[in-house]
Order: C-alpha cells, then sequence, then structure tokens
C-alpha cells in the first residue's frame, strides 16, 4: 500500500484568514497571529477558523493551538502513467477538494486498479473510490462522504443553498453520453450543449460561482467534472467548449486555477488513459 501525507496548502489558510479577516476577527496590525497561522507544524490547519479555537479580545482575535487530529485515511485511484501518484477520478478530487477547503490534513492510499489489493477490496467491497475513514469507519461514496465532512467538520461551511446545489448537475451524464458516441449526428453533442448553455446563463445571472462569489460544495462536485470533459473531449473529439458561453469559461478557469484544485488534479495523461474503455469500448 502507497500511502501520502498530506497537509493544505499555504492558500487555503490563508483564505481563511482573508474571511477571519473580514468579520473583524483578526486585526493585522498583529502581525503575530499570522505568523501563528503559518506555523510549520506537522497538522496546524484544523486550529484555524474553527469554533473554540478563536478568542475575541478587544475587537481582535488570538488563534488558539488545538490538538493535532490524526490526517483521514481516504483510498484513491492510482495514476497508471506516473508511480506513487495520485490517479483519475473526479469523485475522489470532489472529496479531496472538500478537505483541502475545511484545512485538514488526510493521507492518501494509492490504490492499482489493475490489481485490487484485498485488503482494499475489504474495505470497498465494490472495489470503488473514494473511500474514506471517519470514526473507524470506512464510508464510500462522494456523496455521502462530503455530507459527512460538512456535519463533522463544519467550518469552514461550505453547503450549497438547496435551490442552487442542482445547477450544472446534467453536465456529467450528458458529457459521458457525447464522449462515447461514435454517431455524429445522434444529437449527444447538442444535448450536452443545452446543458452547457443553461449552466452558463445560470452563471450570468448567479456567478461567478454557484453561490455567488463563494466557493460551495456544488462547485467542488462540478469543478473535477468540468476538468475531466475538457481535456477527454479535446483528447478524443478534438472539441472544446464555445466561446459563446464565456460565463462557463470562466467559471472553468477560476475553479482550475483553485489552489486547492492543482493540488488534487490528475494528470491529464491520468484523464485521457482512465476514459479510454468508455471510448473504445
Ligand atoms: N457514486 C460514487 C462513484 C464512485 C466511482 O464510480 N468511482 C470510480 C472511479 S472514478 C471507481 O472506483 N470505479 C471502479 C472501477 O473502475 O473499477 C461516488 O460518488 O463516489
Amino acid at each position: 500500500m502507497s500511502t501520502a501525507k498530506i497537509t493544505p496548502s499555504a492558500t487555503a489558510l490563508s483564505t481563511t484568514i482573508k474571511n477571519l479577516t473580514s468579520c473583524n476577527l483578526i486585526n493585522l496590525q498583529y502581525p503575530h497571529a499570522q505568523t501563528l497561522a503559518f506555523t510549520s507544524s506537522p497538522y496546524p490547519t484544523r486550529t484555524f477558523g474553527r469554533p473554540g479555537n478563536t478568542r475575541i479580545r478587544k475587537g481582535f482575535a488570538v488563534l488558539m493551538s488545538a490538538p493535532a487530529t490524526d490526517p483521514l485515511e481516504v483510498c484513491v485511484k492510482a495514476s497508471v502513467t506516473t508511480p506513487n501518484k495520485l490517479g483519475d477520478c473526479p469523485f475522489t478530487q470532489r472529496v479531496l477538494l472538500t478537505l483541502e477547503e475545511k484545512h485538514l490534513p488526510y493521507d492518501l492510499k494509492l490504490v492499482d486498479f489493475a490489481n485490487k489489493p484485498d485488503w482494499f477490496l475489504q474495505i470497498s467491497p465494490e472495489g470503488k473510490v473514494p473511500v474514506i475513514k471517519l470514526d473507524d469507519k470506512w464510508i464510500p461514496d462522494s456523496d455521502v462522504i462530503t455530507q459527512a465532512l460538512e456535519e463533522k467538520f463544519p467550518e469552514p461551511p461550505l453547503v450549497t443553498p438547496p435551490e442552487k446545489a442542482t445547477a450544472g448537475s446534467k453536465i456529467f451524464s450528458n458529457f459521458i453520453g457525447f464522449l462515447k458516441s461514435k454517431d455524429p449526428s445522434d444529437g449527444t453533442e447538442q444535448a450536452l450543449l443545452d446543458e452547457l448553455t443553461a449552466f452558463n446563463d445560470y452563471l450570468k445571472d448567479n456567478g461567478p460561482l454557484i453561490n455567488g462569489t463563494k466557493v460551495s460544495a456544488a462547485d467542488l462536485s462540478l469543478g473535477p467534472k468540468l476538468y475531466h470533459l475538457e481535456i477527454s473531449l479535446g483528447h478524443y473529439k478534438k472539441w472544446s467548449v464555445p466561446d459563446s458561453l464565456p460565463y462557463l469559461k470562466s467559471y472553468m478557469k477560476t475553479i482550475f486555477s483553485l489552489e486547492s484544485f492543482i493540488k488534487t488534479r490528475a494528470k491529464p495523461e491520468d484523464v485521457i488513459e482512465g476514459w479510454r474503455p468508455k471510448v473504445e469500448g
């Protein structure tokens, strides 16, 4: 079993600090607070922006240290192109993005999908990733995992308001339909374009992100799917998102540029190999 220890990025921390600052919890005239925030202790991130860890005195906050939490174990697909690297799976990236945005440390357990080991099949009898260990129990499925993370680690909240949470939710299935299609006139390209156009229009009225300016759970679910769409349709169909959808294009650029996204994304070569059986099958 290969493992890799991950701690959330400094930018994720600085986002938290900015958020705290905007709530007047930190007075930046006290640089010591920032120094504390960027301590290089193994798991510093759990201590910030969470209830109980911030004391407010005379209009500024003192960040208190909290007991370090063990990294959460997450089973992920291993890369097929590069040894000991994270492989492709948009559902796994969604979970890793959630951990990053919540500043939670985690350990990756890389699983060789060509030869799934017994320890993994015992954890995940369907042989699927992602699977995460929470409270000594292995939990499958990115929907269930992200919900459980939100409940167990509510700060910072990532919840998308229910009326916005389904924006763009039909894009992924239509992307797969077009990717697998061998008949250019079967309507799958148009069906995908219709969904992308509806989402572009949604962003025009509600954007730049699904919940306005704040990154939320729905972005962390859709972003990896759009990444797979861009890479695999570009490779297998020589197709790209048309310029007539500028809000969507700018959305993709914004999400793909998040430090949490760059840190957790699959290599393009793995995305291409991952979809090959679907395209050629
Ligand atoms: N509904 C699941 C889907 C998970 C899923 O389909 N994972 C794929 C990889 S992206 C998998 O593990 N497939 C098993 C296989 O390819 O053998 C979730 O949201 O987590």
